[in-house]
């Protein structure tokens, strides 16, 4: 079969420069530099970019008339194909702008979503990305363009295209209903994995942090997971899980999770709860910094506020300061929320032993060494060391068989009138 080859967009970033340079939302240099990156990842061509300064985007048309005129030109003489708002636009923003350029327009969380649309691989990811693009769209049906509801609109407010729209809008929440149903069949069978783990003492670890900081890097180091790691945004969607293997033998597993960015769609995020539920109720966060990122002091802002949505702030945190080997030094300590951090390159391996400790340490159920010294009347104590396979070394003496072992807390309280060391 032919496939014929996607056109490439030819496309011009916007986006209002607020001058309120300590609020995460404003539209600075750094967010349409990321505009920029997202643009890239989805393929497109960018060929201008423009920014206005102004205290808040027009109701409107997002921006001044002046500039709307500015935008229009340019888009005509580069002929760009699409425009990309840095913030996220109303139905009837997307309406104005496009009927004022002639050129079709969407915004951030839009971009997002396409790019998230193109790397979900599993059935779970999938039904999400559809089902945020779906509430996404429901407010800004009529200012969707022409995939929807174009037809009629222009020649009457009702008539055939009011019907359509009201046809359209039956049809999406049928549609978000019945992914929300399949959703739910897949969360109960993640909760029945989640309990049998539980119910094993499998303890757990969740990566999280910015798009490209090196989660996957970091699981692939541990556990050659293969997991795809790569230079481009959001190369995760789907949560990877992979035993962990601690050096105290605890059972342990580690879970890779999606990236955050700033200005992430909050349809996005409410749809990936299922996902983010496996850091949630993690039992420690690693959360992954990319310190040879100039703006690493916002995305750990971003990174943070994101995990106090999700109500971990008061979990135990690593932060993870990763490509050290391209890094200038790390300040002592550097702001953020963590209850420890540690300097590492997963691509070098510098450091991941200290990590690694971190871990084994912030982990439930830690064991330690003990020697004891058990005497011979006492063979039930003797047999149930053997049998719980924690023995490091053995030797047998005069008053007794003395035994060093690794022991978690539970062991240690059980021994404790043995123990000389
Ligand atoms: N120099 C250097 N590069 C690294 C290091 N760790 C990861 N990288 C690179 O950073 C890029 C992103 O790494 P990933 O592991 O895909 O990042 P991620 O956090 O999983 O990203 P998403 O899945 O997109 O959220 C890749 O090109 C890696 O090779 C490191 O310690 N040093
Ligand atoms: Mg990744």
């Amino acid at each position: 079969m032919h496939e014929t080859e996607k056109e490439i967009e030819k496309v011009i970033l916007c986006g209002v420069h607020t001058g309120a340079l300590n609020t995460l939302d404003d539209t600075t240099d750094e967010s349409m530099a990321e505009l920029f990156e997202l643009a890239k990842t989805a393929q497109a061509e960018i060929v201008g970019e423009m920014v206005q300064n102004k205290d808040h985007p027009e109701a409107s048309t997002y921006f001044g008339e002046g500039k709307m005129e500015e935008l229009r030109l340019a888009a005509q003489s580069l002929g760009a194909t699409l425009l990309i708002f840095d913030d996220e636009l109303t139905g009837s923003q997307i309406r104005n702008i496009e009927s004022y350029t002639g050129v079709r327009t969407i915004d951030r969380s839009t971009l997002i979503l396409d790019i998230f649309a193109q790397r979900a691989i599993s059935k779970e990811g999938k039904i999400q990305v559809e089902l945020a693009q779906l509430k996404y769209a429901l407010p800004r049906l009529s200012g969707m363009g022409t995939q929807l509801s174009r037809l009629g609109a222009g020649i009457g407010t009702r008539g055939p295209g009011e019907t359509k729209l009201e046809s359209d809008r039956r049809h999406i929440h049928r549609r978000i209903h019945s992914l929300e149903n399949e959703l739910s069949e897949i969360q109960a069978h993640r909760n029945l994995q989640r309990s049998r783990r539980e119910k094993d003492n499998v303890v757990v670890a969740a990566l999280v942090g910015y798009t490209n900081a090196g989660k996957s890097t970091i699981l692939n180091y541990f556990t050659q997971a293969d997991v795809l790691a790569e230079n481009m945004l959001f190369a995760t969607l789907d949560p990877t899980m992979r035993k962990l293997s601690l050096p105290d033998g605890r059972n342990g597993v580690i879970v890779d999770t999606v990236g955050f960015i700033r200005k992430l769609p909050h349809h996005l995020i409410e749809a990936f709860k299922s996902t983010l539920d496996e850091a949630v109720l993690a039992d420690v966060l690693v959360h992954v910094i990319d310190s040879s990122n100039p703006e690493m002091h916002t995305q750990i802002k971003v990174v943070d506020e994101l995990i106090e949505s999700l109500g971990c702030r008061a979990k135990r945190i690593i932060a993870v300061f990763n490509k050290c080997d391209v890094a200038p030094l790390i300040s002592p300590r550097p702001e953020g929320n963590y209850t420890d951090y540690v300097c590492v390159s997963a691509k070098s391996g510098e450091g991941m032993d200290k990590l690694l400790e971190l871990l084994h340490d912030a982990l439930p159920g830690k064991k330690r060494e003990i020697e004891v010294l058990i005497p011979y009347s006492d063979s039930r104590t003797a047999a149930l060391l053997h049998e719980s396979e924690v023995i490091i070394e053995e030797s047998y003496e005069a008053e007794g068989t003395r035994v060093k072992l690794l022991a978690d807390e539970a062991l240690c309280a059980r021994l404790e009138k043995y123990i000389v060391s």
